[in-house]
């Protein structure tokens, strides 16, 4: 009887293991993240953003609201601003955070903490270079503007410009690790925004910058995404 009973249950126990097989090997439809990138109809910070839901080929709803809304839109927003991005009816908001965020999803973050910190510490590099124009840009008296300009264009630019240059050479082509990261898709997308407020071509004269735009541009999904997008000045 105990001889019977022990082979009863091994005999379940294999049919239990292999039911558990199955279902491990089973491709189990998973439902996609619903995501719902709220921004200006402009390209500006949130464009990194979208280059890295379309290189991941993440759809999205790209819900680019017209400014004269943006009043009534403001209060339903986490901290008042956007870009803001709803991932499955949760509203996630900084730019920054949600790139790095999608970065995990699309695997273009670093291989490990020494990496990580050698990305972030260039994307918030290229957020303070991107702070120091937009305080030029957006200044409203005209004679504050006008003595920002002198330093932004003869000090600012070259220093930032120069050092970012070393780092493309040195990465051979990319910001960060010396390959493809979330870090070329800050650079690469924010790009027109800067050009836009500095009214030129800022990686005109350092050909390593160009190498890691090019890198970005090229990419078959981000070119498909740059003929589809709205155009957009800015
Ligand atoms: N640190 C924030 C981020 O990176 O997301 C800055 C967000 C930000 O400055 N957003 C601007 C905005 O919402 C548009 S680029 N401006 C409208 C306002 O503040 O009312």
């Amino acid at each position: 009887m105990t001889e019977l009973c022990e082979n009863f249950g091994e005999c379940n126990l294999k049919r239990i293991h292999k039911t558990i097989d199955l279902f491990d090997n089973c491709e189990v439809e998973k439902m996609a993240p619903h995501y719902k990138l709220t921004y200006f109809p402009s390209k500006a910070i949130g464009e990194p953003i979208r280059f890295l839901l379309n290189y991941g080929n993440l759809e999205f709803e790209d819900d680019r609201f017209d400014r004269e809304n943006w009043p009534q839109l403001k209060p339903n927003m986490p901290f008042g601003q956007v870009p803001v991005l709803e991932i499955d009816g949760k509203l996630t908001h900084q730019s920054i955070a949600i790139a790095r965020y999608l970065a995990k999803k699309v695997k273009l973050t670093g291989e490990n903490d020494w990496e990580d910190l050698e990305i972030d510490s260039i994307v918030d590099t290229i957020n303070d270079f991107r702070q120091k124009i937009a305080l030029y840009h957006y200044e409203s008296d005209t004679s504050v503007k006008e003595s920002r300009k002198e330093i932004l264009f003869k000090e600012t630019i070259p220093y930032y410009m120069e050092r970012f240059e070393t780092i493309a050479k040195n990465n051979n082509g990319h910001m960060a690790c010396a390959k493809l990261t979330w870090a070329d898709m800050m650079f690469a997308g924010m790009l027109d925004y800067f050009n836009f407020m500095t009214k030129g071509n800022l990686i005109e004269n350092y050909p390593n910058l160009q190498t890691v735009v090019d890198n970005v541009l090229n990419i078959p999904q981000i070119k498909n995404w740059i003929e589809k997008r709205p155009q957009t000045e800015s």
